[in-house]
């Protein structure tokens, strides 16, 4: 008797880290008028786990808030979205959340993105233990400056997954050009999304200045991060986490602030810093429902549909391509 072959998931790395680019990049926002690190360079290995850890923290509402949110809703989603669709599950991370919706949404096959495929061979292959019929693909690729999928993700309505409010980070304006790309990577299917909501601001400040210090450390690993991709000797102790509420611009605003006056030096140059003197780091923009309907609207999705919690803190939209 022959015992048939286990389905075994793809992958493909598309995305190819250019190092000079990345130098050219990053000396840019430190020599920029306020210095800025963009916020993709909080994730290397010890900033993804800090980000894991800030998930579970008491003060940190938008995980659970979600995942409450889903299995609350999940039904009435799954009604609402298109069976046998392909879901790609964008920023996939440890498939944890999509993992959650297969039974539910019933894909005929699952691409997992992320800028690494290296990182969701693991997701991937634990995953396809539990669902040895569904076909899974790992994709390598950066999406945030342009969502081209490749060919291999198939013909067919796909359904893209984009929770954890991770659409926040992006500016309104960014936020707008990326939702239009969705659209038209959809193929006729639709866009599940995540949105963070406008909130007290009891709730919203400690979420990104929690008491154990866990989103401080995550900050300010973003200097050792960037010691190591280009050489600056940036010493984390002389760095303060600075969090708050820009009301105006309806986001939070992580910094770091220098406790005194220094330089930082790297091979090639270097930039003095004022005492109190910042380097912009994160935006974290939080919507209110009717505001990301429209933007939804405006980047060509119709049938736009919301959930939220009992508290209106967190929102879960369909909305199809
Ligand atoms: C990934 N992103 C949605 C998080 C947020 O809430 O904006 C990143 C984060 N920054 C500080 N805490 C969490």
């Amino acid at each position: 008797m022959t015992v048939p072959a286990l389905r075994q998931p793809r992958f493909l790395q598309l995305h190819q880290s250019d190092p000079a680019a990345l130098r050219a990049e990053l000396l840019t926002g430190l020599q920029a008028e306020p210095a800025r690190i963009a916020p993709k360079y909080f994730y290397d290995a010890l900033g993804s786990r800090l980000f894991d850890a800030i998930t579970e923290l008491p003060e940190y509402y938008p995980t659970r808030t979600e995942a409450a949110l889903m299995a609350e809703h999940g039904p009435a989603i799954a009604q609402r979205v298109p069976r046998g669709a392909t879901l790609v599950d964008l920023g996939a991370g440890n498939c944890e959340k999509a993992g959650r919706l297969f039974e539910l949404l019933q894909p005929a096959r699952y691409v997992a993105v992320d800028i690494s495929a290296d990182h969701l061979r693991h997701a991937l292959h634990c995953l396809q233990r539990q669902f040895p019929a569904l076909d899974m693909l790992g994709v390598g690729m950066d999406f945030s400056s342009r969502l081209d999928l490749p060919s291999e993700v198939g013909e067919g309505p796909r359904l893209l997954f984009y929770p954890g409010s991770s659409i926040g980070n992006f500016t309104p304006e960014e936020a707008l050009v990326f939702l239009r790309q969705t659209h038209a990577a959809a193929q006729g299917g639709g866009l599940l999304i995540g949105v963070d909501l406008r909130k007290p601001l009891d709730v919203l400040q400690p979420a990104y200045d929690d008491a154990l210090g866990v989103t401080a450390a995550f900050n300010r690993n973003v200097l050792l991060h960037l010691n190591r991709l280009i050489g600056s000797d940036f010493a984390v102790q002389d760095w303060r986490h600075i969090a708050f509420f820009n009301e105006a611009a309806s986001r939070i605003e992580m910094h770091l602030e220098a406790r005194r006056a220094l330089t930082v030096r790297w091979p090639g140059g270097e930039r003095r810093f004022a005492s109190g003197e910042r380097i912009h780091t994160e935006n974290s923009y939080k919507y209110a429902l009717a505001d990301f309907q429209a933007l939804l609207a405006a980047a060509g999705y119709r049938r736009i549909e919301a959930w939220t919690d009992a508290r209106a803190w967190f929102a879960t939209f369909w909305a199809e391509a």
